[in-house]
């Protein structure tokens, strides 16, 4: 038989094409093929985005041949693999990536301009794929990119929303929120897998039965629906390794609920059984804070579940018993929304798998890592017990159970300590009990991971310090890093070419420490009249798109200072907006000759406000109305300017990042666990404006402290500071700004008052009229340096030059090193 099987697949393998051909001809051959048989277009006649979704089909095919051969080695080796859980991915666009990594972008350039085309303009068709809300979310994405290109065995899991992240609309400068339905244009990176599909049980009750004798739980379900697979394969760069990020879609059940047809009520039945969909229908868009929603916790279990189901079949494939799971398996819990997955993996041994309590427990401490994303208690994650108990009956008595232990362990290491045993216990007896998941992640993970080192400073001392005491050998930290792959090489195109020249050679993309060659040039002025193009290039890109969408002419001599991220009080778009102000009124109060000193500024800001958060929601409107003023003032003219650039996603930030000549990383110290979008900047030659906070500290050092420009507050000074509050009898300036936006210089009179409030008044919580007398000194050195352009372009170089260190390869390297231990498998060419 097993004869058979070979000679028909061996007869089938060569009727195949083995390996698709990259030649330009070969490439047009596909393209229009693909245009006529899966597009369904006739080749005579297809639009933009008719020949788009062609060409990203032939590419699909190429990454298809890639991905088979690396899952199908993968197997053969049986490595330990990395389980990345995250329930957010912000991948963005997916065409320019993959040619890239692949290796194929000029080949593919070259077939579509003889087809009369244009890569960029094709590119320009993708919508993104915007499945995550912020910095977290886009670290995952990097992480995935990193350990594709490195040769990692691993796998990403998450959930493939049908809404991502809502579309900001701005109408009369404020947001609005449209849904994010992104699949309605079909989705050529990924791969149905039909056959791949788990059951996933919710509610019901918990029963007791005899086994052989032996006391056993049963989960009798109230509910349960189909979770199927929908694979996107995750090209490396400079190999061939293409890896598997599996999303999630919930389906309706047909073994559960065949009974309900019974009934005779046919159409009922069929309605009810949609409405299992609705778990994996939409994103929740509030970044970092959470409040306890059934759906939420169902998302959550669903993705974990069918995960868990998934890497133990695929373990079981392989092995007859559980000896060796902790050899072959890692899991990486991204924040604590994966958490249950460690209750998951005790039920599944415990009760399915029939393993003691004991061994099951000795395995789970051994396979779970946690990287925690936040600085603040507030921002921790926190379960209803009451919804966990009807939603997942098992998985409490399991969480119960596992706390019960560590409690009584605790109690023998530090004694009757109530105060300190109830804070570390999982479980929280407040006015509402609940679950602690970051207490639980920490109990049940080996090793905990902070996102920089001042952030592993603030978990040691603050957040975590008595889990901290208690197991100091757990904690660890992984400073953040973001891939040069998509970064600079798909996003900055003529960057990565001088790059590349300079160095003479194009490793610096797999191996991102040989960019630190780049400093013994310099200062060296051919390199500079070329930098100097290459930023020219981008932020003429950039203010064409400017103008596109808002009509606004920029002035391409000006000074582009960014700031792009989501919004939140204490990443202090409010300070910009501020300073900004400030600016404007120095301007108005000046003569004409003064006027001619002023360095001119476009300053460019943009980002989402979750949907329910009020004041960042005004924040967004103050930057639209005093846009509106200082825009449309004739005697500022091209010496000041305004853009509030709407709907920020991840193709946003690849036209913006490169065009920007200063970026503002402005949190209140001590606030951001560890910032990103600095890291992408600095990659991209923007200067830093930036207080010492998160990765900052340590973009210092790689780059030192006059390559940048620094001001504000430290950590240890916070607290100091927050207790004496801001003067407003000393900080007249901080004072006049204020007081312009009470008085309804900028409209909205009333509308902005909670606002003001927030910053004068003696609340101030974000230090924003402490830190506003550096800001602006940090302000006016950034004004000065730009006026000495070859002195601004050495800065920029050396910024590029030091970004090496913030590369998402070093952080995935240091993880597989030293949390997950994993090593490379690479597939043969
Ligand atoms: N972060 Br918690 C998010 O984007 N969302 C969250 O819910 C939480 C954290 C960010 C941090 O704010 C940022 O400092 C960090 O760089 C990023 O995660 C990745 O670690």
């Amino acid at each position: 038989a097993f004869g058979e099987r070979r000679a028909k697949a061996e007869r089938m393998f060569a009727l195949m094409d083995r390996f698709l051909k990259n030649d330009p001809i070969s490439l047009q051959k596909d393209i229009l093929n693909h245009v006529e048989y899966t597009v369904a277009r006739s080749r005579f006649s297809f639009d933009d985005f008719e020949a788009y979704q062609g060409l990203s089909h032939s590419v699909r095919d190429r990454l298809i041949e890639r991905w088979h051969d690396t899952q199908l080695y993968f197997k053969r080796k049986d490595p330990k693999r990395v389980y990345f859980l995250s329930l957010e991915y912000l991948m963005g666009r997916s065409l320019s990536n993959s040619v890239i990594n692949l290796g194929i972008r000029d080949e593919y350039a070259e077939a579509l301009s003889q087809l009369g085309f244009e890569f960029e303009v094709l590119a320009e068709q993708e919508g993104d794929a915007a499945l995550g809300n912020g910095g977290l979310a886009r670290l995952s994405a990097c992480q995935m990119d990193s350990l594709a290109t490195l040769d990692y065995p691993a796998w990403g899991y998450g959930l493939r929303y049908q809404y991502g992240l809502f579309r900001q609309l701005i109408l009369d400068g404020f947001q609005h929120e449209q849904p994010d339905y992104w699949l309605n244009f079909g989705n050529p990176w990924e791969i149905e897998r039909i056959h791949v599909t788990y059951p996933v049980k919710f509610y019901g009750t918990v029963e007791e039965e005899l086994l052989n004798g032996k006391k056993c739980k049963v989960w009798i379900p109230g509910e349960m629906v189909e979770a199927v697979a929908y694979d996107n394969p995750i090209p490396g760069y400079g190999t061939r390794n293409t890896i598997t990020l599996r999303l999630w879609a919930a389906k309706p059940s047909d073994q559960y609920d065949m009974e309900s047809y019974n009934t005779g009520d046919y159409i009922n039945a069929v309605v009810n059984r949609q409405k299992a969909e609705t778990i994996s229908s939409v994103l929740y868009p509030d970044d970092r804070s959470h409040q306890g929603k059934e759906l939420r916790l169902k998302q959550q279990y669903f993705f974990v579940s069918a995960s868990i189901q998934d890497i133990i079949r695929r373990f079981k494939d392989a092995h007859d018993n559980f000896d060796e799971f902790q050899e072959k398996v890692a899991l990486q819990l991204n924040d604590t929304h994966p958490s249950l997955a460690i209750s998951e993996v005790m039920r599944v041994l415990v009760d399915e798998e029939n393993l003691d309590w004991s061994r099951a427990w000795g395995i789970v401490c051994k396979i779970f890592s946690f990287t925690t994303h936040t600085v603040l208690a507030e921002g921790l994650e926190k379960i209803p017990v009451d919804l966990l108990g009807s939603l997942l009956p098992r998985h409490l008595e399991i969480i119960y159970d596992i706390n019960f232990n560590f409690v009584e362990e605790l109690k023998k290491r530090i004694g009757m300590d109530y105060n300190r045993l109830s804070r570390m216990s999982i479980v929280e007896d407040g006015a509402v009990k609940s679950i602690r998941s970051a207490n639980l992640s920490i109990v049940c993970s080996h090793t905990v991971n902070g996102v920089s080192r001042v952030h592993f400073e603030l978990l040691k001392t603050k957040l975590f310090k008595d889990f901290y005491e208690l197991w100091p050998e757990k904690f660890q930290y992984k400073t953040n890093g973001v891939t040069q792959r998509r970064w600079i090489v798909v996003s900055n195109p003529s960057l990565c070419g001088l790059i590349s020249k300079w160095l003479g050679t194009e490793a610096w993309i797999r191996n991102v420490d040989l960019l630190t060659g780049l400093r013994e040039y310099a200062a060296n002025a051919d390199l500079q009249q070329e930098w100097k193009m290459v930023r020219k290039v981008n932020k003429m890109r950039l203010a064409e798109y400017i103008e596109a969408m808002s009509g606004l002419k920029v002035c391409l001599d000006a000074m582009f200072d960014v700031q792009i991220k989501r919004i939140h009080e204490y990443k202090r778009q409010l300070l910009n907006i501020l300073g900004i102000i400030h600016r404007y009124d120095c301007i108005k109060s000046m003569n004409e000759s003064d006027r001619r000193k002023v360095v001119p500024r476009v300053c460019i800001t943009g980002g989402k406000a979750a949907p329910g958060y009020e004041i960042a929601k005004k924040i967004i409107k103050l930057c639209h109305a005093v846009a509106e003023k200082i825009n449309n003032d004739n005697d500022v003219g091209d010496l000041l300017k305004l853009v509030f650039i709407p709907d920020y996603n991840v193709s946003v930030a690849e036209l913006v990042i490169p065009g920007a000549d200063l970026s503002q990383h402005i949190s209140t110290a001590g606030h951001e666990a560890s910032g990103t979008g600095s890291m992408k900047f600095l990659m991209n030659g923007s200067l830093l404006l930036a207080t010492a906070d998160g990765s900052t500290v340590e973009i210092i050092e790689e780059i030192g402290a006059e390559n940048l420009f620094l001001f504000g507050a430290k950590v240890d000074e916070v607290p100091m500071l927050r207790e004496k509050g801001t003067d407003m009898r000393v900080n007249l300036q901080f004072a006049r700004v204020v007081r312009m936006i009470r008085d309804g210089y900028f409209g909205f009179q009333d509308y902005f008052e909670s606002l003001c409030d927030t910053v004068d008044g003696g609340s101030d919580f974000y230090l924003l009229g402490s830190d506003f007398g550096s800001y602006l000194e940090a302000q006016a050195a950034a004004d000065k340096a730009f006026v000495d352009q070859e002195k601004w372009t050495r800065m920029s170089i050396l910024s590029t030059a030091g970004s090496g260190r913030f590369s998402s390869d070093r952080t995935i390297q240091d993880y597989a090193e030293n949390t997950w231990g994993i090593e490379r498998c690479r597939c043969p060419f």
